[in-house]
């Protein structure tokens, strides 16, 4: 396996200056590593892979360094605009490199949602003429590839990929000391039994990418509640608010409740204007702040160093409520905002962390969305 220090070092001494990016569960140890060990002014995380790309961009035209953007390959979607449309060697020409982690590689058992992704991220990254070599366990390997692949984005003043293999990188060398914070605060599973009990039959709720869905589906089952009124958004991080929205528009007779992440409320946060400002009377959005990605191992965001009740209110949400922590807090303010016009807002603080035994959903996604069209496409509008 690959040590994070090492690899890093080999970048840093062919010419990489600065890291940027979204963390990504296969590029886990690496995230942490650099969290750990970089110094705020040499890394940042990055709303999204997208943002992560304009910053780089930045770091280049000011230092001349190449900059490296780490992501999961579910993000690569998020890059296309700005290293197609800035980065490449036809726009501004800016070299940097792109560390992404290959969920769904041929051949390697993953969730649906990463297996389409995975078969197509070469032929992606082939397409938009960016080229790249595949980086697993082999440390000498490593090596090369990192100080290859600074040259030739160097070479060739463009982007250039390494796409990670699953189990390449072994533990971080230094880990960041974890915030302390959480002790007085629910465990999110709580909170998600709370919301889901406070809400009646008639609510649908989307809910965001990771292990928000999967603690939501456990609840349901634990509860022996219809799992038909949820949709699970596996894939899309970010977007769950704007599919919540859309479902909200045209099913205005009861309530729409997204289930919302930090990281990912953060992640495409135009979209709290969108539905702040729409006539959405039916729409209740419900942030489960944690201030981590909890579901790719924990790298902060900074979700609790901004206030996104602010935001929300300013978005122009009608009435905005939090943070609350209690669970009669969480019942009180979601029965309020269940009455009050809508779009509304409630952030709930929680604490970092997941059940290691967290299960995942049974049905495929294709099941899910037959479930829940049945029962929405009969309710009235
Ligand atoms: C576009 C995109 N980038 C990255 C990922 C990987 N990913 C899945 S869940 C997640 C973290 C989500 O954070 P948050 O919304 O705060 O929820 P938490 O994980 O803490 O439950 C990330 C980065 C993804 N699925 N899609």
């Amino acid at each position: 396996m690959i040590s994070p220090k090492a690899f890093y070092e080999a970048l840093a001494e062919s010419g990489v200056n600065f890291a940027v990016g979204v963390p990504d569960s296969l590029l886990k140890e690496f995230c942490a590593f650099a969290d750990a060990a970089l110094p705020a002014d040499r890394h940042l995380i990055a709303a999204n892979e997208g943002t992560a790309v304009g910053i780089a961009a930045g770091v280049h035209l000011a230092t001349d360094g190449i900059p490296l953007v780490y992501l999961q390959n579910s993000g690569l979607g998020n890059t296309v605009n700005p290293l197609l449309s800035l980065a490449d060697k036809e726009v501004y020409g800016i070299p940097l490199v792109l560390l992404i982690g290959w969920r769904g590689e041929p051949g390697v058992k993953d969730e649906p949602q990463h297996v389409k992704q995975g078969r197509v991220s070469p032929a992606m990254l082939e397409s938009m003429e960016i080229p790249f070599e595949v980086l697993d366990g082999n440390a000498q390997e490593a090596d090369r590839i990192a100080r290859a692949a600074v040259e030739k984005a160097r070479e060739r003043s463009a982007p250039v990929a390494i796409l990670v293999r699953k189990g390449a990188f072994g533990k971080a060398e230094e880990l960041r000391q974890p915030t302390p914070r959480g002790d007085d605060l629910l465990e999110r599973e709580q909170a998600i039994e709370v919301v889901t009990g406070t809400l009646p039959p008639a609510a649908t709720v989307v809910s965001t990418t990771g292990h928000i869905s999967r603690e939501l589906y456990e609840q349901r089952e634990r509860a022996s509640q219809d799992r038909a009124s949820d949709f699970l958004t596996v894939g899309c991080m970010g977007h769950s608010s704007q599919i919540a929205l859309g479902i909200a528009l045209t099913k205005r007779d009861s309530p729409v409740v997204c289930l919302d992440g930090d990281g990912a409320a953060l992640m495409h946060m135009g979209g709290l204007a969108t539905v702040g400002t729409s006539d959405a009377e039916n729409f209740v959005h419900v942030v489960l702040n944690n201030g981590v990605h909890g579901s790719v191992g924990g790298q902060p965001t900074v979700g609790f160093d901004i206030s996104l009740t602010d935001v929300a209110r300013a978005c122009g949400y009608k009435t905005v409520l939090g943070p609350v922590t209690s669970e009669a807090d969480i019942r009180n303010a979601v029965t309020e905002l269940l009455q009050a016009k809508g779009p509304t807002f409630l952030e709930v603080h929680v604490k970092p962390g997941a059940r290691a035994d967290l299960g995942r959903p049974k049905e495929t996604p294709a099941e899910n969305k037959r479930l829940f069209t049945e029962r929405l496409r009969s309710i009235s509008s």
